[in-house]
């Protein structure tokens, strides 16, 4: 398939922008070969600038499960910029997105908006500790936050792909109170806990890990997380940017019946548009300024186009509540991807989803990294040229939206077999 016009257009990215990007993980340097340039979104599909359309795993990341360019969504944000992009005073769409957000996730009594999920988890980090009065931050490997300082070890998504387990530019100092602990990994948890318990402001982690390729937590796991962290007097704080709004309603903490004390959210709240949020117990939130004490503020958060965007989607999910038939379709999937890869895992949540390049099963960053990263590389391309779009990454999760259809899996599942068998 030729790709002339995206080749073009990232040589004169690359002179131009680090690397012809603005976020490492589109660079295609996990799967090698050149990144597409995009011309626009259609429902579930994406079309590059050389015409080719393809069906469309990625997302934009997560924040698409309603598809590209949903009616509802478009004409609420056309609603909203005619009445201007942005004020820096409060405006009434905030509050009415705070309302969703309290009655959808009931551990979240307070919530406040910011303008990607990196400053989120970078805020409820400062939170723990100025609520604590502690330092240290429990956080494990493979899971991916953002490019927060104190988070970049064995950071998962495009640092795990990069093979760069923590970043140049990050002080000791701003890592030294970090613990990387394996994820699923009960004992270690209970052993930092034991060494140094009563030291840690927080936990953090994805309750349903994307970035190291899709990977369950153990009921084991998330109830000792949950009884160590009260036992400590630490917080418990869920990752849910990736899976808040996209595995329930409720986020993955309703799915898995826990209750955190803060929650990190991104994506799909934004509905396209640069969003994050922070929320949890009045009690905790009430310590950030101008309420209390820790600082924390943003030029463009709550944005009003923004929160346009993602009151739609939120209303949509609501009213449509997708999440069953999401399940039903990510079962129909995996289930064929399982005959038209025997014997690799397959592992999946709602409509989120990931092929691995192993046998084994993959529990951790650990058996995550004994995955042919390389031979999911030429998958990847194989299944590009049959127009498919898949994460460009082993380490990443694959994501459907309402608009991928049973027949329209059942597409990518024979897409699968076809691929699979042109690599040997
Ligand atoms: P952003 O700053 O990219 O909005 O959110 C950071 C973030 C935080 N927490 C979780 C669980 C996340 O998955 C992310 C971002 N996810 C990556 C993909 N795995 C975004 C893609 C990218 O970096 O370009």
């Amino acid at each position: 398939m030729q790709r002339i016009r995206s080749e073009q257009a990232f040589r004169r990215a690359q002179s131009l922008i680090p690397g012809g990007v603005n976020s490492p993980a589109r660079a295609f340097g996990a799967v090698g070969g050149l990144p597409l340039f995009m011309a626009r979104g259609e429902g579930p599909f994406l079309y590059d600038i050389d015409g080719h359309r393809y069906l469309d795993y990625i997302g934009s990341w997560g924040p698409m499960i309603l598809g590209h360019c949903h009616p509802t969504v478009m004409a609420a944000v056309i609603e909203a910029i005619h009445q201007g992009s942005s004020f820096g005073a409060p405006t009434e769409r905030e509050s009415e997105m705070a309302e969703l957000v309290i009655e959808a996730i009931a551990s979240v009594e307070m919530v406040r908006m910011v303008s990607s999920g990196t400053e989120a988890a970078m805020s409820a980090i400062r939170l723990a500790r100025g609520y604590t009065g502690r330092d240290l931050i429990i956080k494990f490997a493979g899971c991916y936050h953002g490019h927060v300082d104190s988070l970049l070890v064995q950071a998962g998504s495009s640092a795990t792909t990069l093979g760069v387990p923590n970043s140049p530019g990050v002080p000791k100092g701003c890592t030294q109170d970090t613990l990387s602990l394996p994820y699923n990994d009960t004992q270690a948890l209970a052993d930092a806990f034991k060494t140094c318990g009563d030291q840690i402001a927080g936990v953090m982690l994805e309750p349903v890990a994307g970035n190291m390729g899709l990977v369950t937590p153990s009921a084991e796991f998330l109830s000792e997380l949950r009884r160590l962290t009260h036992q400590y007097g630490a917080l418990l704080v869920y990752d849910e940017v990736m899976t808040g709004f996209r595995l329930a309603y409720g986020g993955a903490q309703q799915l898995l019946g826990q209750t955190p004390d803060v929650t990190v959210l991104g994506k799909i709240i934004g509905g396209g548009f640069p969003v994050g949020a922070y929320g949890g117990r009045a009690d905790v939130m009430k310590k950030i300024m101008p309420a209390g004490p820790v600082f924390q503020a943003g030029t463009l958060s709550g944005n009003p186009v923004a929160m346009a965007a993602g009151i739609a989607t939120l209303k949509e999910l609501k009213r449509t509540n997708p999440y069953p038939e999401l399940e039903r379709l990510g079962r129909f999937i995996v289930e064929g991807l399982r005959k038209a890869a025997p014997g690799l895992t397959v592992n999946q949540v709602g409509s989120m989803w990931t092929l691995f390049f192993t046998t084994e099963p993959v529990t951790n960053y650990d058996t995550a990294k004994k995955s042919d990263a390389k031979k999911f590389g030429r998958f990847f391309w194989a299944m590009m040229d049959r127009g498919v779009y898949l994460p460009c990454s082993q380490f990443e999760a694959a994501f459907n939206s309402v608009l991928h259809t049973e027949e329209r899996l059942a597409e990518t599942v024979r897409a699968a077999a076809d691929a699979i068998a042109s690599l040997s």
